[in-house]
């Protein structure tokens, strides 16, 4: 039995380095490659194998330590005799002492899985791993315990700690998600396949994470508009000329900044952190568009300034542009409420999706004559339905049916039209 002294090898730099990480102690049995310590320099780390299997003597330096290539750091009993030593100890060459980020690993426990085969969660608590992936794996919250290595001789490497993390980010993406079935539909009969374009795409992963991240409740509503409605053609009679003419959705833009105004948590956004609102004091709304590539939503911006003739042109110039497929970006940005109108379709009332991260929509369905008691007979009314998505985190639902109920009101009110 010999008593040899380990020293730091060649580790390509004069300068001392930091011993960051020591992988035994004192009465370790130790085989030969064996890890022993790492060091690391401002460039790399280095992992500093056992020349010879033994156990181990005494350890003399510690985590923090600085050493130098020649520094005596460890003591191993070996029955190897120098003899033999010279002829079976790897030399301390430049391969073990090169910079290296997963350099010669230790010799595994039995227990631990070997690498040839298919990788596993470590179930030995030995967690072999250099200080780059342990310092990843720290950034990362990652329990390295938990990583399958497929490093030689069990090391973890980085790609395992970012397989371990891209697997866990799918796994809680799918117990949040469950799959829709898979199914091959050619096997019941004649199929073809058509690809989304980017405004449709664009609008599936738009719509899925307000749909994902948005408690909604839709208020329906209904406005009794036969008094605009006489309005409205009285007005378009008047600017035929001019060549403008009004729909209805100018008047509930224009109603709407009005509303929005003296209910400000409809023209905000939830912060990050769930616990404040960002209140807008600027009314740009957003107005989604029917176009041949998909929804596109311009927004008219500073609607409360513009009267009821800048919002027609505004509307129909972005609504021009937006089927015209010419619609800057940013006409699409910074709108602070959305109005979806599918009055001029079809249909009595929908559920739209809030536009996050604004935290309201208002959906317009057709307008239609229905017999209205006004406390002594029928009378044909032409009502508008109003269907009022919101965010509830945001938005309670009286405050909906309030707002709700203001629009209305509003819509109803001839008098105060700015033309
Ligand atoms: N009730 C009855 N008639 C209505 C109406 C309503 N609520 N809204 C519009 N109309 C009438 C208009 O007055 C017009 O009639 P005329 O042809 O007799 O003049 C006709 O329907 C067509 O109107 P329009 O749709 O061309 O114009 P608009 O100003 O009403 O709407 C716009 C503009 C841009 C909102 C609309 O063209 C559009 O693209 N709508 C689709 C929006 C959409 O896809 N939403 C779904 C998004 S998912 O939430």
């Amino acid at each position: 039995m010999t008593v040899k002294t380990l020293t730091i090898p060649d580790i390509g730099s004069d300068a001392s380095v930091e011993v960051v990480e020591v992988s035994v102690k004192s009465g370790d049995v130790v085989e030969q490659n064996q890890l022993l310590i790492v060091v690391e320099s401002d460039k790399a780390s280095v992992e500093i194998p056992s020349d010879f299997a033994g156990t181990v003597n005494s350890v003399d330096v510690a985590e923090g330590d600085f050493v130098k290539q020649g520094d005596a750091f460890l003591t191993l009993k070996t029955d190897t005799s120098d003899q033999d030593s010279q002829a079976d100890a790897p030399t301390p060459s430049n391969e073990q002492a090169e910079p290296v980020r997963e350099a010669t690993p230790p010799t595994p426990t039995p227990s631990v899985a070997r690498p040839d085969t298919a990788p596993s969660a470590n179930t030995s608590g030995v967690v072999y791993a250099g200080p780059a992936v342990r310092k990843q794996a720290r950034e990362l919250g990652v329990d390295l315990s938990q990583v399958p290595a497929t490093g030689v001789r069990n090391r973890i490497t980085k790609e395992d700690v970012d397989a371990y993390v891209r697997q866990r980010l799918s796994e809680g993406a799918q117990a949040s998600l469950p799959a829709v079935p898979e199914v091959d539909f050619a096997e019941f009969g004649e199929i073809s396949t058509q690809k989304l374009n980017g405004v449709k795409r664009a609008t599936a992963k738009a719509m899925t994470a307000a749909w994902l991240n948005i408690p909604h409740v839709t208020h329906f509503d209904e406005a009794d508009i036969t008094e605009l409605e006489a309005f409205r053609k009285e007005k378009n009679a008047l600017y035929t000329e001019q060549g403008i003419k009004f729909s209805v959705v100018p008047f509930v833009l224009n109603a709407l900044s009005r509303a929005l105004k003296e209910f400000p948590t409809f023209n905000a956004s939830l912060n990050a952190d769930g616990e404040s609102l960002t209140l807008k004091k600027y009314l740009h709304i957003g107005v989604a568009v029917d176009t041949p590539k998909g929804l596109l939503v311009p927004a008219v911006r500073n609607v409360d300034a513009l009267s009821i003739v800048e919002i027609t042109r505004q509307l129909n110039e972005k609504a021009g542009l937006a089927r015209d497929g010419k619609l800057p970006l940013t006409d699409m940005k910074g709108a602070t409420f959305t109005l979806s109108s599918l009055g001029g379709i079809g249909g009595t009332a929908f559920t739209p999706i809030v536009n996050a991260p604004e935290v309201a929509i208002l959906g317009l369905s057709r307008a239609v004559m229905k017999p209205r008691w006004n406390g002594e007979v029928f009378e044909p009314r032409l009502m508008l339905p109003l269907s009022l998505s919101y965010d509830h985190r945001v938005i309670d639902g009286a405050e909906a049916a309030r707002f709700s109920k203001h629009v209305v009101e509003l819509l109803q009110d001839n008098t105060c039209w700015p033309m």
